[in-house]
């Protein structure tokens, strides 16, 4: 019949994580997270900008919910804060904590909405920064475990999709840095490289015994997932050999070799460990093991993308520069690159080994420069044509078989954006900070339309 058809199982959600939009960041036993101090401290966020109240999502989520509900969405990805449910890091459970995830989900599942939890989403309890430098530290790993733990026995029996980490990267190489100040909390300096791959490798064990601590404790089954931000090689033509050249490139982009190809196959990628030479972490006897847990899907973060083209060169291939004028949404790093999504997709398929392996669109969305109209409104059509261009490489993959399950749009509504503070704007629901009005943007009424007729609009 009509064209951009999903099949009738495609999962429509839209996702959030917790510093970036509960606030309430003293309430009910929660303390700080090592980015309520590095946002405290001066230059390191836009106009020192920082998640105390944010959204205010955590006494409004009642509210939010049924937004969601009038959406569409069957599916909601949120992360759970690990120092509401363990303030120090480690140690003592606070129940209250554990409380407002427990109404959270029980409204959300009162409007059939399914919670996908991400257990981690950058937070990283202060305390345990304080003690041991949080990532620098092969200890995060078992806190985390136990954490996990906590949080699996107690809301296992509602919640059945579990995402580990997200973004490994984003909280390890974005976080310690040799020759810079890093963006990212705790905004540590470091070294040398290889003590920012040993982070991103504890990370790593995290993610193993994350995955054993779901199992353990799970008290119905459940699917696992792992999140990631891939960078994304996209051949510059479809020639056979620019696709060949952007599939060999995938596993040298950004680390790719060393976050997923890890956690996927049990092995960091040679091409990497060639690379990095003596900057590889330390890796102890069984950590690939570990490591190697089975998981039920992998969750992809994608915005964006490199043109890649075939050369004469050792490696084959050769990483196009974007031309001035290329058009880009509202960050410096947000070149529109749709086919990133298909290729993205793709790529994972067919470079990990593990052609079944289901893979979700885990965020996609970007930064506009909204503004309230006279009437109240906020006509997005610009983001509205990047989610439309985006989302018809989806479809692309589906229609080619590729195993992709779901999408979710980053994010449900403006929020809290990390170092730019609430300069920047993703969500398809306006938020109002002075009064915490939210008003959905035509973004919202289009993916609503999208969600009701299962195909793209
Ligand atoms: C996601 O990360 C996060 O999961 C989410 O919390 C965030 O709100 C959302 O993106 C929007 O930013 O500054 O040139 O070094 C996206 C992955 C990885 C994209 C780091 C930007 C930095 C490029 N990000 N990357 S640069």
């Amino acid at each position: 019949m009509s064209s951009y058809q999903f099949p009738e199982t495609f999962e429509w959600g839209a996702a959030t994580a917790a510093y970036q939009i509960e606030g309430a960041v003293k309430e009910d036993g929660r303390k700080p997270s090592v980015w309520d101090t590095f946002s405290a401290k001066r230059g390191r966020t836009l106009n020192r900008d920082t998640g105390a109240i944010a959204c205010d999502h955590y006494h409004r989520y009642e509210q939010d919910i049924q937004l969601m509900a009038a959406l569409g969405i069957k599916h909601y990805r949120f992360s759970i804060s690990w120092c509401r449910i363990i303030p120090d890091g480690r140690g003592a459970v606070n129940e209250a904590g554990i409380d407002f995830y427990s109404r959270l989900v029980d409204c959300l599942r009162s409007y059939d909405i399914t919670p996908h939890a991400t257990l981690f989403h950058w937070d990283s309890p202060q305390a345990l920064e304080d003690r041991y430098g949080s990532w620098q530290s092969r200890e995060m790993a078992q806190d985390f475990a136990d954490y996990v733990t906590a949080v699996v026995s107690r809301l296992g029996d509602r919640i059945t999709n579990w995402m580990t980490l997200n973004e490994i990267s984003c909280f390890t190489h974005m976080s310690y840095d040799v020759n810079q100040t890093p963006k990212h909390a705790p905004g540590t300096r470091v070294k040398s490289k290889k003590q920012v791959w040993q982070t991103s490798h504890h990370a790593l064990l995290a993610h193993g015994l994350g995955c054993q601590a779901i199992r353990a404790v799970s008290p119905v089954p459940c699917l696992i997932s792992l999140v990631d931000n891939p960078g994304i090689t996209v051949p510059l033509t479809e020639s056979a050999d620019d696709i060949e050249a952007a599939k060999n490139a995938f596993p040298y982009h950004c680390g790719n070799g060393g976050i997923i190809y890890p956690a996927i196959t049990g092995e960091y990628s040679s091409q990497l460990l060639d690379q990095l030479g003596n900057d590889a972490p330390d890796i102890q006897v069984g950590d690939l093991d570990t490591i190697h847990q089975p998981i039920d899907s992998l969750g992809l973060n994608i915005y964006t993308g490199a043109y890649i083209r075939a050369a004469n060169n050792s490696q084959g291939c050769e990483w196009i520069d974007f031309p001035k004028g290329y058009p880009a949404m509202h960050m410096p790093w947000l070149q529109i690159v749709p086919e990133s999504l298909y290729w993205g997709i793709r790529h994972v398929s067919e470079t990990l080994d593990r052609p079944d392996l289901p893979v979700y669109i885990t965020e996609n969305g970007c930064a506009a420069q909204d503004e309230v109209t006279r009437s109240g409104e906020v006509i997005d059509s610009d983001r509205i044509l990047y989610l439309r261009q985006y989302l018809k490489t989806v479809h692309r993959a589906v229609d080619e078989g590729y195993p992709v399950r779901g999408y979710f749009v980053w994010s449900l509504m403006d929020n809290f954006e990390w170092s730019w503070g609430f300069d920047r704007r993703f969500g398809i629901i306006y938020i109002d900070y002075r009064t915490q009005k939210r008003i959905p943007k035509a973004s919202y009424h289009w993916y609503a339309e999208c969600i009701r007729q299962n195909r793209v609009v």
